[in-house]
């Protein structure tokens, strides 16, 4: 399996999807093969249960939470990520392992090396080349969408959602190779800068820079 797996990180409206448009645009400019993903999602099953698990009218247990969002992604690797890999392609993948550490380990309360367990055995070893986290306070990046209808997890407590920007600080000071935490509350070029900074010497690194 060759391919790069680049993930994309971070609390709500942190900016994934501003940046991850952004780095598609640039590297399709470079002629890579680039593919831009999801999570949850990706998938027909996928789909179906991120519709579920973001329902306003479902009442569902943390346990429950972390098997949802762990088969759309056992579906999503299959059917989509690994396939992509062995096509040699860039994938940008919003959102992976590392949402389900801070939001289901750190913020449910279920337990960081209990849900990475997890997490590592339905993915069987695959793991980002490369993880970019967009910090900013969720006090501020709500402010970006207060305008917006909420989600069943957006409306989440704040001590919540600190929770998960704590969980995401913590890993990267764990895995300071891979993850590295970007200042979101840069301008959108500035993040797509810093962000373009890592991501060269990644490709470089796999022979696609
Ligand atoms: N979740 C989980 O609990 N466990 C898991 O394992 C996984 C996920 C995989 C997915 O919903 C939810 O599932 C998510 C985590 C949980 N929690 N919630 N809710 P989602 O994919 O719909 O939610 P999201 O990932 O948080 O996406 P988002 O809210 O749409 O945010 P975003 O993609 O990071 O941001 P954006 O759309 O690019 O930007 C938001 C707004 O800010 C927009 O108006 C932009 O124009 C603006 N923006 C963007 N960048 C900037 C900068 N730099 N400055 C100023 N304004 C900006």
């Amino acid at each position: 399996m060759a391919g790069v797996f680049l993930t994309f990180e971070g609390g709500e409206a942190c900016g994934k999807t501003t940046l991850i448009q952004g780095v598609f645009k640039e590297l399709e400019n470079r002629n890579l093969p680039v593919l831009s993903v999801r999570e949850p999602g990706g998938t027909h099953l996928g789909e179906n249960i991120r519709k579920t698990l973001l329902s306003t009218k479902e009442h569902i247990i943390p346990m429950a939470e972390l098997c949802l969002f762990l088969a759309a992604r056992a579906q999503h690797i299959h059917e989509v990520i690994r396939p992509a890999m062995d096509e040699n392609k860039v994938i940008l993948c919003d959102r992976f392992n590392d949402s389900t550490i801070a939001y289901q380990g750190f913020g449910r309360r279920l337990g960081p090396k209990e849900v990475a367990h997890f997490c590592n055995y339905i993915s069987s070893g695959l793991t980002p080349h490369l993880t970019l986290y967009l910090d900013i306070a969720p006090e501020e990046a709500f402010k970006r969408v207060s305008t917006r209808k909420q989600d069943r997890i957006e409306l989440e407590s704040m001590e919540f959602h600190r929770r998960i920007r704590e969980g995401y600080f913590s890993m990267a000071a764990q895995e300071p190779n891979r993850l590295h935490i970007i200042d979101a509350t840069k301008t959108p070029q500035e993040v797509l800068e810093d962000a373009l900074a890592h991501i060269n010497e990644v490709l470089l690194l796999y022979g696609m820079g």
